[in-house]
């Protein structure tokens, strides 16, 4: 997609595989479950989860491998599968953000940038906690507040009402396909990176969050 001449007045960050890296933790924790189960789960499959809620990320994990479960055994598999993740999250640290990642965020709340966290996770206020990243936010909009899951850009709309920031003036970031998808359906541009970098759907590729210096000025 061409990138626009947009002074942007709000960027909203996916938390999972942008701000911090429990990208790996959601696959850790379904891989352990899954072998529990043996039930064939990998990369390729994990991907397809990033941005997607818990419950539609089992939907997807169960169909690709053609296993039915009961209402009852999915809502164990998800209350496990969220207990092993949390294992993982209470171990986090200020530490497990990264110095170039603060100063970013710092360098575009210096420049009057309007920051919110826009994230599938019913989990992310504990991770923002976790790793003191709040003071950085005027919003959040999470999995707590949402009824669809991206690519529905349900997250993203209310992460620019929150701001009182109109819609084509906030730049998402996004690691997930399902996230670029939620952004260009809310009007936004997207700066991606990582899995969704690949997909060349997004206005901007970026290898680093540091990349945004030089394109919300
Ligand atoms: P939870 P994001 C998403 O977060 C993850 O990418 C996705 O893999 C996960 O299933 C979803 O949050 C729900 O997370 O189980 O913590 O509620 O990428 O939108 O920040
Ligand atoms: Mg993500």
């Amino acid at each position: 997609m061409q990138a626009q001449k947009i002074r942007y007045k709000a960027v909203i960050f996916d938390l999972d595989g942008v701000l911090v890296h429990t990208d790996e933790y959601h696959y850790l924790a379904w891989k352990q479950l899954c072998d529990l189960r043996k039930i064939p789960f990998n990369r390729t499959v994990n991907d397809l989860l990033r941005g997607v809620s818990r419950k539609e990320s089992l939907e997807i994990i169960l169909s690709r491998a053609h296993v039915n479960l009961s209402e009852a055994e999915k809502e164990s598999f998800l209350a496990e599968k969220n207990a092993v993740y949390r294992k993982f999250l209470e171990q986090m640290t200020p530490e497990d953000v990264g110095q170039k990642v603060r100063n970013t965020l710092r360098t575009l709340r210096e420049r009057g940038k309007k920051l919110a966290v826009g994230s599938s996770s019913k989990n992310t206020k504990f991770i923002l906690a976790q790793v003191g990243l709040e003071k950085f936010f005027d919003a959040v909009s999470d999995g707590t507040n949402i009824t669809r899951t991206k690519p529905d850009p349900e997250v993203f709309l209310k992460a620019a009402q929150m701001l009182g920031v109109e819609n084509g003036c906030c730049l998402v970031v996004e690691d997930a396909v399902s996230g670029v998808l939620a952004a260009e359906a809310a009007h936004m541009d997207c700066a991606a990176m990582g899995d969704a970098a690949r997909h060349h759907r997004a206005t901007y590729d970026i290898e680093h969050l540091s990349m945004l210096k030089d394109i919300v000025l």
